[in-house]
């Protein structure tokens, strides 16, 4: 088939206007396989973008809220998180990653998922998106195109994405892109009904991912977690990083100037709370590329323009910046929320919310039970709100330099109940390197399955990897001796409890951050612990007393950075067994592992005791 019998001449106009053999041959292969009924290229004018969010609306797929730009999209009922068991990487024969990651054999893969898709679009109309992965112009961007039957998904990303039509021009006919192709397949109530035979797999070989029978956005919008997976395998392959990261400028008061942070944090951990945190900017909240310029200076641009992000315990007092966001009128999609009265509701707001509405079960009041026999809550966990950067009042300046910003220190956050302290400075950039690899999290409602449950994710990219998993970190490992400019590694964890309590306040991180900061510039001095340094008493009083007018009691302090010994041990006793199941992990990380093991061991052995305070440790 050839895509004049499709096209009409106007969308042929806009795909010649491209001169890209390669795209063409791409849309015309998954034309002739999903079989939509109508094809519409979509540029980067106001009026092509203008058409997808109305299609959305008039699709069904988004329904308009009360204020002016709001939308509210329903995934479907088991289609509310990232789906992990049916997210595959197709491996071609003799290629090796870690037993960790899911894979299927190439061909086996291929023909699973190319069958589901045959047919997949009939009745519907496929839209062609282009998009521009990274600031435009830019040497860290990467260029996608993305096919899909779903009008949310590609207002999603108008939303989450640069435009990308010109600067496919600018290819002059490469094939250098990625290609995305999802199908939301059928549809009952406007939501994917096969749920049963949703599968997104990750095709390395032909920088492509495909997704199908599904629609919630980490699993379908292509720029966002599938373009993560092939950009990990890209940045390893050219020596450069793609991280799970957010980046973010940070402004101590009083003081004329911005340092940029970026920071791995698994789903549903803080990342977007942090990136967004009072007095601070946001260049990006989720995935970061970063390389290092010709004067050793590692610097990071965000792939994104905007955020996806989740709307629980979003209230004024702790995400004052997003709750102001999701309240006032702007362009805004939410979703998996409950709607009373054209308003959107969700878990954790601060106020009092209805007992009824609509929400991911559909008609819902309170009381309502699931097929399981468990309570509906009023909105999912993992529900979502999706808007743009550049219209926060915290957006960064420079979050579209093409030659993205400088960045000072990397951030690894778990959610870990009883081990790691609030924040701990790695001893230098292997000790960072190992600590992050060693990173563990418990699950949460960002992915389907059980939460709660403590596990290895290194870098917090775990989900995303594509290359074995001594591939990453030596990548990590080099990077290091790349930069000229040191980078500061952190580890925090905003999530120690005590008595089934926190310990920390959902703003603290805010304290850390600044503590973080000014340890750039020597500004406090430290206390050097088995685990690397750690704060004073005094300084953190102090920053808690300038940034959130609190006092902080020394015996709190005590409490959160005392170093629980025995559960250091056994975490990375845990680490220990699961590194010696992979191949080929570098030395380096080896002789950290000893050497952290052998500190706390000395500590233990000093000390007499197993829970140290903080105090008993020297200070630089
Ligand atoms: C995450 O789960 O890490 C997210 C949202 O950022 S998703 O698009 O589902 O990946
Ligand atoms: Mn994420």
């Amino acid at each position: 088939m050839s895509l004049e019998k499709i096209l009409d001449s106007e969308n042929l106009e806009k795909l010649g206007a491209l001169e890209n053999k390669a795209a063409e041959d791409i849309i015309e292969h998954f034309v002739a396989l999903c079989k939509p009924d109508k094809v519409t290229v979509i540029t980067d004018a106001q009026e092509d973008i203008d058409y997808v969010r109305q299609l959305a609306l008039d699709n069904g797929e988004e329904k308009k809220l009360e204020m002016e730009g709001h939308t509210i999209h329903f995934d479907g009922y088991n289609d509310q998180a990232r789906d992990k068991g049916n997210t595959k990487i197709l491996l071609p024969k003799g290629v090796e990653v870690s037993k960790a990651l899911n894979t299927v054999p190439r061909e086996e893969g291929l023909k699973e998922v190319l069958s589901i898709m045959d047919g997949c679009m009939k009745g519907k109309e496929m839209l062609v998106r282009f998009f521009c992965l990274g600031p435009l112009d830019s040497e860290f961007s990467i260029l996608a195109l993305q096919l899909t039957d779903s009008a949310y998904v590609a207002h999603s990303e108008d939303m989450l994405y640069r435009t990308g039509y010109e600067q496919f021009k600018k290819l002059n006919g490469s094939n250098e892109f990625f290609h995305f192709v999802h199908s939301a397949g059928e549809l009952e109530n406007g939501a994917s009904k096969n749920v049963d035979k949703r599968r997104i797999y990750v095709d390395l070989q032909e920088n492509r991912v495909l997704t199908v029978n599904n629609q919630y956005a980490g699993n379908s919008v292509g720029l966002k977690k599938l373009a993560l997976r092939l950009a990990i395998k890209k940045a390893n392959d050219e020596d450069w990083l793609t991280e799970h990261m957010f980046v973010m400028g940070v402004h101590p008061n009083g003081k004329d100037r911005v340092t940029y942070f970026t920071g791995a944090f698994p789903s549903a951990c803080g990342k977007t709370s942090t990136a967004m945190l009072p007095g601070q900017t946001i260049i990006g909240d989720d995935i970061a590329y970063i390389r290092v310029d010709g004067e050793g200076q590692a610097r990071a641009v965000n792939i994104e323009q905007g955020i996806f992000g989740i709307i629980r315990d979003v209230n004024p007092e702790d995400d004052p910046i997003i709750y102001k966001a999701l309240t006032t009128p702007r362009e805004t999609i939410f979703s998996n929320v409950l709607i009373n009265n054209g308003k959107p509701y969700w878990l954790g707001m601060g106020m009092e919310t209805p007992e009824d509405g609509m929400n991911f079960s559909g008609e819902w009041q309170e009381g309502k039970k699931g097929k399981e026999g468990k309570e509906i809550p009023l909105a999912h966990k993992n529900a979502r709100y999706t808007i743009r950067i550049s219209e926060l009042e915290n957006a960064d300046k420079n979050a579209d330099d093409p030659k993205g910003v400088p960045v000072s220190a990397f951030i690894y956050g778990g959610r870990d109940s009883n081990t790691n302290i609030p924040v701990v400075e790695s001893l230098n950039w292997p000790h960072g390197v190992f600590v992050g690899a060693v990173l563990e999290s418990e699950t949460t409602a960002a992915t389907l399955g059980k939460e709660g449950e403590l596990k290895h994710n290194p870098m917090a990219n775990l989900d995303f990897l594509t290359v074995p998993l001594s591939t990453y970190i030596n990548s990590h490992l080099r990077f290091g001796e790349y930069v000229d400019k040191p980078i500061k590694v952190f580890a925090t964890n905003y999530f120690l409890k005590e008595q089934g309590k926190y310990l920390n306040g959902m703003l603290d991180k805010k304290v850390w951050i600044l503590w973080m900061e000014g340890r750039i510039y020597n500004e406090f001095k430290a206390i050097e612990t088995p685990l690397g340094m750690i704060p004073l008493y005094e300084d953190l009083k102090k920053l808690f007393r300038q940034y959130l007018g609190k006092d902080y009691a020394k015996k709190d302090y005590d409490k959160q950075f005392s170093i629980r010994v025995d559960n250091y041990l056994e975490k990375f006793n845990r680490t220990e067994k699961i590194f010696k199941a992979e191949e080929k992990i570098p030395d380096v990380f080896w002789e950290h592992l000893q050497q952290q093991i052998q500190r706390l061991l000395d500590a233990k052995k000093k000390f007499g005791r197993s829970t140290i305070p903080p105090e008993q440790f020297t200070t630089d």
